[in-house]
């Protein structure tokens, strides 16, 4: 049975990446978890200047799953140029990584793209323009404005020869008008996709739990988000798609196979263990094997839903394949 996924013309050892945020640049995880079996990392999002990030509680759970308001904390693109990327080289071989980037401007990814570009150990940029906490100065995140989308991945495109992965949002009000900016700006893949606004109140104290305010929501209510947004996206695009939104176990990773992604990246669930990413790798091959089929690829795009024609047949309730969660 075989985990392998070529893409961007190279090979990745399985589809399983950690996401963006969630990881740092994978030198605390490398200490608790074998990243060696996972398929890679995306980066902390890197800004021009270094960022303190906003005021503690940054992260907070709730009963569906988990906010965060970080705020974008990070070192700035000169000092990840300088220790993060040869750390990395050195340390996270075998692994796939994207760099993810995030600016208030589109020159701001420009410049960030630009310090980076022929730096070691990193494969391509994720670039990141759908932020919740830190939209763009006085406007929607660039990922819910085509235009704006249009503009920033346009010029991260004339700046590097690398993959360039475009991460969308999940309260889009709709899926064409993005995917294509981002296909015709010349994005190599999407990345679907980043936290859902949200709000969590202490009754009592009639605060929000996170020090900022309001944040992003992620964890298990989210997956069914992500995924139907891979789904979504599959319609539209040719391609290549990244799931990411709740995944805490192999089952949950083939769902967004299934709709369409050809790799999926597991981010709050290893807030809860870190090594949730080796497990659902794990619990992924079990799966795999498990459909009879020989290669997870196999699994991509495979979705029956109802009218698709393979099994079309819209079940009555009490004849639905039992979901796991
Ligand atoms: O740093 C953050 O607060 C943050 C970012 Br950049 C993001 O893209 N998504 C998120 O949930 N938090």
């Amino acid at each position: 049975m075989d985990l392998t996924v070529d893409l961007f013309g190279t090979s990745f050892r399985n589809p399983v990446l950690l996401a963006a945020g969630t990881c740092g640049f994978g030198e605390e995880l490398a200490a608790v978890a074998e990243l060696d079996r996972l398929g890679g990392l995306v980066t902390k999002s890197v800004t021009l200047e270094p960022r303190a990030g906003n005021p503690a509680p940054r992260v907070a759970e709730f009963g569906a799953g988990m906010v965060n308001s970080v705020g974008l904390a990070n070192p700035g693109a000169s000092a990840v140029r300088r220790e993060r990327l040869p750390w990395m080289r050195d340390h996270l071989e075998g692994l796939q990584v994207f760099v993810s980037v995030a600016g208030h401007t589109p020159e701001e990814f420009f410049e960030v793209v630009e310090i980076l570009e022929d730096g070691p150990g990193f494969l391509g940029f994720e670039l990141n323009l759908s932020c919740p906490n830190d939209a763009r100065r006085g406007g929607l995140p660039f990922a819910l404005d085509p235009e704006e989308l249009a503009r920033v991945v346009e010029g991260a495109r004339d700046r590097t020869a690398r993959p360039l992965l475009v991460k969308l949002a999940p309260n889009t009000p709709a899926w064409s008008p993005v995917v294509r900016a981002a296909e015709e700006s010349g994005a190599d893949g999407l990345t679907l996709v980043n936290t859902m606004p949200g709000l969590v109140l202490d009754p009592f104290s009639r605060g929000p739990l996170l020090g900022a305010g309001a944040g992003g929501m992620s964890g298990p209510a989210l997956r069914a988000v992500g995924v139907h947004a891979v789904w979504s996206a599959a319609r539209l695009t040719e391609l290549p798609l990244v799931g990411v939104g709740g995944i805490a176990r192999g089952s949950d990773a083939a769902q967004y196979l299934l709709a369409g992604a050809s790799l999926v990246q597991i981010g709050t669930a290893s807030f809860w263990d870190p090594r949730a990413a080796e497990r659902v790798v794990k619990e992924l091959g079990e799966f795999v094997a498990g459909q009879g089929v020989a290669r997870v690829t196999e699994l991509v795009g495979g979705a029956r839903m109802p009218g698709s024609g393979e099994d079309g047949v819209r079940r009555k309730p009490d004849q639905n394949p039992k979901l796991e969660g």
